[in-house]
C-alpha cells in the first residue's frame, strides 16, 4: 500500500468527494483494500473456553424456568466472547449446550442447518433422524443433516446434556434457512433402532446404493465405544507430532465429511503429550471427553478437564498439553473451505 504524505489540500478533497458519493451509496475501495484483502487471515473470532463444571448449574436452572417443549430446544449457546449477539462460535459456527429432562421432548422438526450433538453428560435420552431413534451414550457423536426430520426425548431418570454444533451463521450467510414443524411431537420410528448403522456404517452397503460426493451419510451415529476402539487401535503405532492420534469421522459411503458443511475429529493424546505448534484456516470447537489438559493459543494458556468447550480461531497457532491421557472431539467447517480451495495449514517444529 502507498503511504505517500499527501498536503491537507488534497486530504480535504479527498474527504468532500468521499461524502458527496456517500449518498449514492459509494466508497473508495482504495481506503479500505488492504482490510478486504490481508495478507493472512485477521478473524474477529477470540480464543475462549467454557469450563463445564462453572455452567452446568446454569445449564440445569434453565431445566427449572422453561420446558423443553416451551423453548423447542433448552439450549444455552456458547457465544464467541468477541461475536455476542450473533449466536456464533466462530464465523461458520454455533455452538449450544442442550438440555432435556427425564419425560421431556423436544418436538420434531427439520431445517436446512446442519446440526451435530456430542454427548456430554447423564444417560437414557434419544434422538429421532428420519424415523429412526438412538438411544444417546456419552461421546457418541449425532448428526442430523439438512433436511432431515429430528426430535429428541428422555425416557430414562436423569437430565441429559449435549454439546450442539450448526452451521447456522453459514446459512445465514448464504440466505438459505428454511424450517418446517412436524405435525407430530415425535416422529414414529419407521425403521428399528440401529439399522442405519448395520446398514450403511459396518464397512459394507446396500448393493445398489450410491452417492454424489456433497451428499451426507446415511449414518447418523458415530457411537463412542467405536471411536475410542479406533483411537486405541492406532495408538500402538507412533503418534502424529502435531497431532497425537486423530481421526476424522467421515461418511463412509464417498469419504468425504458426514456432512458436507461441517468436519468432525476425534483425536487422543498420551498422558503428557505435547502436540508441536499447529495453525489451520478452519477455526475448531473442541471439547474434552476425557483426561484434562492446556491449550495454548497464540500465547494465551486455557486449562481444560472433561467436558469443557473450547475454540480455537482460525489461523491461530495452538498447541496442546496432556496431563493425563486425553481424548478430544472437535468440529470445524474444513470441508467447506476444502471444497472451495480455501483451506490452509501450517506445521511449526
Ligand atoms: C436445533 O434444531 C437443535 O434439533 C438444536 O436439537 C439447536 C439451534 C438453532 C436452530 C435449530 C436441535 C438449534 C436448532
Amino acid at each position: 500500500m502507498q503511504t505517500q504524505p499527501i498536503s491537507t489540500e488534497v486530504h480535504e478533497q479527498r474527504k468532500q468527494y468521499y461524502q458527496r458519493i456517500d449518498a449514492h451509496n459509494l466508497t473508495p475501495l482504495w481506503e479500505v483494500l488492504g482490510a478486504l484483502v490481508p495478507r493472512s487471515p485477521t478473524t474477529p473470532v477470540a480464543p475462549a473456553l467454557w469450563r463445564y463444571a462453572e455452567i452446568r448449574e446454569h445449564v440445569m436452572e434453565a431445566g427449572r424456568l422453561i420446558t423443553a417443549a416451551e423453548a423447542e430446544r433448552r439450549v444455552l449457546i456458547l457465544e464467541n466472547p468477541a461475536l455476542r449477539g450473533h449466536s456464533s462460535i466462530t464465523q461458520s459456527l454455533y455452538a449450544g449446550l442442550q438440555l432435556i429432562l427425564p419425560g421431556e421432548v423436544a418436538p420434531a422438526h427439520r431445517h436446512t442447518q446442519s446440526a451435530l450433538r456430542l454427548v456430554l453428560d447423564g444417560e437414557g435420552a434419544y434422538t429421532a433422524v428420519d424415523g429412526e431413534r438412538t438411544t444417546m451414550h456419552r461421546g457418541d457423536f449425532i448428526i442430523t443433516p439438512s433436511w432431515t426430520w429430528h426430535d429428541h426425548g428422555n425416557s430414562g431418570g436423569q437430565p441429559v446434556v449435549w454439546l450442539d454444533g450448526l452451521d447456522i451463521p453459514t446459512v445465514r450467510f448464504f440466505d438459505s434457512g428454511f424450517a418446517e414443524h412436524g405435525k407430530d411431537a415425535s416422529q414414529i420410528p419407521s425403521r428399528p433402532e440401529g439399522d442405519a448403522l448395520a446398514r450403511y456404517g459396518s464397512n459394507m452397503l446396500p448393493v445398489d446404493f450410491h452417492q454424489a460426493s456433497w451428499e451426507p451419510t446415511k449414518v447418523f451415529v458415530y457411537p463412542f465405544s467405536q471411536t475410542r476402539d479406533a483411537l486405541a487401535g492406532i495408538a500402538r503405532a507412533a503418534a502424529d507430532p502435531h497431532l497425537g492420534y486423530k481421526l476424522r469421522y467421515v461418511n463412509p459411503a464417498t469419504g468425504a465429511s458426514p456432512m458436507p458443511t461441517i468436519g468432525a475429529f476425534a483425536q487422543l493424546l498420551p498422558a503428557a503429550f505435547v502436540t508441536n505448534p499447529y495453525r489451520s484456516t478452519d477455526g475448531t470447537v473442541f471439547t474434552c471427553l476425557q483426561g484434562e489438559g492446556t491449550v495454548e493459543i497464540e500465547g494465551q494458556l486455557f486449562e481444560f478437564t472433561e467436558n469443557d468447550v473450547f475454540v480455537v480461531p482460525s489461523w491461530h497457532t495452538y498447541r496442546l498439553r496432556a496431563l493425563g491421557e486425553t481424548l478430544l472431539f472437535s468440529f470445524s467447517d474444513r470441508p467447506m473451505q476444502q471444497g472451495l480451495g480455501l483451506w490452509r495449514e501450517e506445521k511449526f517444529n
